[in-house]
């Protein structure tokens, strides 16, 4: 049987058809009799044999067999109400959901209406999904309790993060953690308090040029765009690494006057290799990018706010998560993140993740900086 890769191949009949095969990303694929009997051209590269995000998680071994019908469902629901924001970002401009809504949320920002918009999605998806007990969002003060539901699993997440840049059409995105219930007979509030090395799943969804979905259940991390005209997550990154040692450092030097001395010696040093800098405001973005070309992120603590500016349970711990799996780091500077136990659901910590010896450099700088001070 002939084997091609990206040759011109087009069917005249049946027999031409059965006797072709395609490599398609490395999987030899035989054409189907839906493609001979339209004359279909596999160079126009509609797969045929898609790899969803659906059926990876029905058949990845990343998840123990009895929690996958579980997760399925709950992921299920995540991604439907990712869609459903994806097409609202999109148009946003259109619908009118750009601007502030008039209400301040839990963390005391103001709240632009695709954050409402978004929340209202993630609640009414992971509430009828029959999984969830409990879920804490940043837009709510407090946990949201799911009245008849499965005590399965909880739910944290961000609805839509960096939305300061909704106005400007700057990249957005779903942050999101699952965590186990301690006890399925009883819901419990605390079950959200979990450390991040607790977590089952986390990813996010970033509204881009193109949506996408990045997610890990500890083993590997994978990306998934959004095909709109079928409206499914298809695999695009598969095994998404980390580099070892990345030229990107990204933070908001505007703040740079309140850094403490680690913060100032480390981002001088970035200055002083000619590291490229790179921040667009929009974690999501920026740590897809972190992902994808390596180097370092961070928003550390200054003299204002001393515990940083982004919140541990529903937006540093599932990134931790995601950035440690790719074979990263993820830390205050001094302490693992995903070690912290959280004592509220919006409490912010520091953060530095990205290539690990990228962040090693900054851990190092504490150490001494620390030791010196004790001496
Ligand atoms: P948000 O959850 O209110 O959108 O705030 C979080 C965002 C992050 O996406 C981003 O990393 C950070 O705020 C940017 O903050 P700053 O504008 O202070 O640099
Ligand atoms: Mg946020």
């Amino acid at each position: 049987m002939a084997s091609s890769e990206n040759k011109d191949i087009s069917y005249n009949s049946l027999e031409d058809m059965k006797n072709v095969t395609t490599v398609i990303r490395g999987v030899e694929k035989r054409a189907s009799v839906i493609d001979a009997a339209t004359g279909f051209n596999q160079n126009d590269f509609f797969d045929t044999n898609p790899q969803t995000l659906t059926r990876y998680i029905l058949t990845c071994d990343d998840i123990q067999p009895e929690e996958r019908a579980d997760l399925s469902i709950i992921l299920n629901a995540i991604c439907t109400a990712c869609k459903i924001i994806s097409h609202a970002a999109s148009k946003a401009g259109i619908f009118d959901l750009y601007g502030l809504a008039g209400t301040g949320n839990a963390s005391g920002d103001a709240v632009k209406k695709l954050d409402i918009y978004g929340n209202d999605c993630m609640i009414n998806c992971l509430s009828s999904c029959g999984k969830v007990a409990y879920m804490a969002s940043e837009e709510n003060e407090g946990a949201i309790f799911v009245e008849g539901a499965e005590n399965k699993y909880v739910v944290s997440f961000d609805p839509v993060d960096g939305s300061s840049n909704i106005d400007a059409n700057v990249s957005v995105g779903t942050i999101f953690g699952i965590y186990a219930a301690s006890d399925e007979t009883r819901p419990n509030t605390e079950d959200l308090l979990q450390r991040g090395t607790e977590l089952v799943c986390s990813g996010y969804c970033m509204y881009g040029g193109a949506t996408i979905m990045v997610l890990t259940f500890g083993q590997q991390v994978n990306g998934f765009t959004l095909d709109p005209s079928v409206g499914e997550f298809i695999q695009t990154h598969p095994n998404i690494r980390l580099k070892q040692r990345g030229k990107i450092y990204s933070v908001n030097e505007g703040n740079a006057k309140k850094w403490d001395e680690s913060v100032t010696e480390f981002v001088q040093s970035c200055k002083n290799r000619s590291m490229k800098a790179r921040y667009i405001g929009s974690m999501v973005a920026d740590v897809h990018r972190t992902l994808l070309y390596g180097g370092i992120f961070m928003y550390p603590g200054d003299k204002k706010s001393p515990s940083g500016k982004l919140r541990l349970v529903y937006e540093l711990n599932p990134m931790a998560f995601l950035i440690e799996t790719a074979g990263g780091i993820a830390t205050t500077g001094t302490e693992r993140i995903r070690d912290i136990k959280p004592e509220k659901i919006h409490e912010r910590k520091p953060i530095f993740l990205g290539s690990p010896a990228n962040v090693k450099e900054i851990m190092d700088i504490y150490a001494k900086n620390t030791a010196t001070e004790e001496n």
